[in-house]
């Protein structure tokens, strides 16, 4: 079972946000922003690749519902799933990032240079 399911389950502890009956957010053990939350579906689904527009319609106002509660909806904030290998997917279990409570600074996302693609 994947650690995410993990956690769904109760067997292991996290900093819940907010949950339904399909979905659930709770802090990022290393957070990266002030406001570092993950969503989660309750079922497992292994990246964003697999899930159904169904599933996402239901994220969509989760997502919207979690940005509220943590009070990061009017000041702003960044949304990222990281898919595979190339999109720094660690665990296996579709979750977003939803990152905020500060200015986010906007990087240099990839090890190679964008210019030498073109
Ligand atoms: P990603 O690289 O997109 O797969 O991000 C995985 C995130 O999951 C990473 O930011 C750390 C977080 N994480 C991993 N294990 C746990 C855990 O057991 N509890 C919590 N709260 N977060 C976790």
């Amino acid at each position: 079972m994947c650690i995410f399911c993990k956690i769904v389950n109760g067997e292991l502890p996290v900093n819940p946000v907010r949950e339904n009956d399909d979905f659930l957010a709770f802090h990022d053990i290393n957070p990266k922003a002030p406001a570092h939350i993950l969503v989660i579906p309750k079922v497992h689904v292994d990246s964003f690749n697999d899930v159904s527009p169904e599933m996402m319609a239901g994220m969509t106002g989760f997502i919207q519902e979690v940005a509220e509660a943590v009070g990061i909806k009017e000041s702003g904030y960044r949304v990222i799933t990281n898919v595979g290998h190339n999109g720094g997917q660690e665990v296996k279990h579709l979750h977003w990032h939803v990152l905020g409570g500060a200015k986010l600074s906007w990087g240099h996302f990839a090890d190679a240079d964008p210019k030498d693609f073109f």
